[in-house]
């Protein structure tokens, strides 16, 4: 087992170490609570341990037996001339040899093979949660954090659990095992042996001390030299428009020293303390030599002793080193395992009741009773909205940015859950129903159009993986996106690139228009559909929606004005309150925050062709 430096990928934003807990835990090394959930996932796998635990016997016992093994050989063959005794004694050792080498591999196999096993169970399972937990969760936890988890949290566990414990177990076996061997052939010689062990003592613990502050450090500067990268990977298109390269540098360079520092200091650390075992070890090997010889020379011990001592003290030594080794494994795994158990103990905040029954056909009714919402509890965002939409209508909701218009959104397709009154869709309220069953019948263009990498139609097909070619290029002409689709070098099989970049916002959005249109959802909600896009496209998408929207029941948020004015309700939202309601003359003639958004739109647009007129 080696050192397990910087045991993790603890990633996350510059500081997010502290402001995430994402710490060592308790920095307990060893916690029963989470020792047995994590013994657990062994279970499954008890027959390969039991033998993996069989070959660790077999590698300790013949490992034992081999210096025993040489004093016979020295006392009764060689002393006494018996070289055919020699060979038989010289051909079990050859075998003894060959054996360890058969046991360890074997053992080594097996670990591996339940090792790797459990790793993935335990990925999956977070996967699988992580897919569960509503978008609370998401939205508060930092996606680097999120991967450690998955990925080297999840490491260490395994090593602890395969590797680590059968290490454990192996190495006191053998400390035991030898000491009462040495026992057994001569208790003075072993006393002389076992002098230097106080000191061993004594410099474990001041190791031991130091390592767990040492290892914290070179995991925790690791964690902050890989956020720091993360986040200026991510931002690199604001770090180059702002010229900030070297402010950058400069904090890469700080926090990549800090890494440096802690792994030169902890390698010190480790460098004193090995070479210190290795010299108390030598020191021990001295003894015996200078103690065992006297009495050799005495004739109160036979040669073949002392040989078979200075064997066992040389072996004595290797699991003391394991062993402490060991030590920083078991922290980093405990605190590893504490953050993956708190992981998949976490409850979703959007949780159906047991056996919650699928939402019935949609018609397309939409009522908000009297909802008020915050985000993660604290300041609301929304308050006392009531909303009625009959099936078949297209409301718009408009407001300044903030307003809570996205918030409904959410809402309606219950990413979240109200914080007071209800959202009822055809007189069913959607806590009642499970999400799955409600969410495959809303359709939903978010107002960051979301592409994954792949194909252009898997892209498109991604609501119904079953559509058929013909199916999605019909959806893709209703979204007027099949233009530029075919002018595309390979087509509907062009990839897109992860986060859609080699795509326009516009050109993603009227993709998304095409998911929503092929999955042909009773109701849709429409986020800004129409935002950052030039004139031509924005006609595009308005025609597309004219056709998305017949027949259905529509959620449009709209900062373009100019997109709803046909629309059944327009609400006006502000601070969380709906403050004006009606169609777009009835507002316009109400004189109020409608009326003055629209004439404010209106003049800049305006504005806008008058200068355009002057070029
Ligand atoms: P939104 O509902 O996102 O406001 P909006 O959609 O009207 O604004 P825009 O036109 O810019 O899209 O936000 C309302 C408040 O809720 C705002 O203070 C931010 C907060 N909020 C969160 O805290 N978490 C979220 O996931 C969202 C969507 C909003
Ligand atoms: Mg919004």
């Amino acid at each position: 087992m080696s050192f397990s430096f910087g045991g993790g990928l603890n990633m996350g934003p510059r500081g997010a170490l502290e402001s995430h807990g994402e710490g060592d835990g308790t920095g307990r090394v060893f916690d029963r609570r989470v020792t047995l959930r994590l013994l657990g996932y062994l279970r499954p796998y008890t027959r390969q341990m039991l033998g993996a635990f069989a070959m660790m016997l077999i590698v300790s016992a013949l490992t034992l037996a081999i210096p025993y093994l040489t004093k016979i050989v020295i006392d009764q063959y060689i002393t006494n001339g018996d070289l055919r005794g020699l060979s038989r004694l010289a051909l079990l050792l050859g075998g003894a040899l060959f054996g360890i080498y058969l046991a360890s591999s074997a053992q080594q196999y097996l670990l591996t093979w339940v090792g790797q096993r459990i790793l993935m169970t335990l990925r999956n399972q977070l996967f699988d949660h992580l897919q569960r937990l509503s978008l609370g969760y998401h939205d508060t936890h930092i996606v680097g954090v999120t991967i450690s988890r998955v990925m080297s949290d999840v490491g260490v566990i395994n090593e602890l659990l395969s590797e680590g414990l059968i290490t454990l177990a192996g190495d006191i076996l053998l400390l035991f095992g030898i000491v009462g061997v040495m026992v057994s052939m001569s208790p003075h010689l072993a006393l002389f042996a076992f002098s230097v062990v106080p000191l061993m003592v004594l410099m474990t613990l001041w190791f031991s001390r130091r390592a767990r502050i040492a290892f914290r450090q070179t995991r925790s500067s690791t964690a902050a030299v890989i956020g720091d990268l993360a986040e200026d990977l991510s931002g690199m298109r604001v770090i180059q428009a702002f010229a900030q390269e070297g402010a950058s540098e400069e904090r890469f360079d700080k926090v990549n020293s800090a890494n440096r520092d802690a792994f030169v200091n902890a390698m010190s650390l480790s460098l004193t303390f090995l070479p210190g075992v290795e010299f108390l070890g030598i020191l021990a090997t001295a003894v015996v030599l200078w103690a065992g010889g006297r009495a050799v020379a005495t004739e109160t011990l036979t040669l073949g002793v002392v040989v078979a001592f200075i064997s066992y003290v040389g072996r004595f030594f290797q699991p003391i080193q394991e062993l402490s080794q060991l030590y920083n494994t078991l922290q980093t795994a405990m605190a590893g395992g504490e953050r993956v158990l708190e992981l998949l103990d976490t409850i979703p905040d959007v949780q159906d009741q047991p056996a919650a029954p699928d939402m019935p056909s949609i018609r397309g009714e939409i009522v908000l009773n009297n909802v008020s919402f915050a985000y993660r509890g604290t300041h609301t965002v929304l308050h006392n909205v009531d909303l009625h939409i009959a099936p078949g209508q297209t409301i718009a909701l408009v407001g300044p940015t903030g307003a809570g218009k996205t918030s409904i959104a959410n809402l309606i397709a219950r990413f979240y859950e109200v914080t007071e009154g209800n959202v009822c869709i055809d007189g069913v309220d959607v806590r009642s129903v499970n999400q799955p069953s409600l969410r495959q019948q809303m359709g939903l263009v978010p107002q960051d159009p979301f592409l994954f990498a792949g194909a252009i139609a898997d892209n498109i097909r991604f609501g119904c993986p079953d559509a058929s070619e013909e199916a999605v290029i019909a959806a893709a002409k209703a979204a007027n996106a099949h233009e530029f689709i075919s002018a595309m070098p390979e087509g509907y099989a062009t990839r897109v690139l992860e986060g859609g970049i080699n795509l326009s916002l516009g050109q993603r959005q009227l993709l998304c228009i095409a998911r929503a249109i092929l999955a042909d959802p009773r109701i849709l909600i429409l986020d800004e559909a129409t935002a950052s896009v030039d004139t031509i496209t924005e006609a595009l998408i308005q025609e597309a929606l004219a056709r998305l929207l017949k027949g259905r029941t529509a959620v449009v948020i709209a900062h373009r004005l100019s997109t709803i004015t046909n629309a059944d309700l327009i609400c006006v939202l502000e601070g969380g309150h709906i403050v004006e309601r009606g169609t777009h003359t009835e507002l316009l003639a109400l004189g109020g925050l409608y009326r003055d958004l629209y004439e404010r739109q209106f003049m800049q647009n305006n504005g806008f062709s008058k200068a355009s007129e002057r070029v």
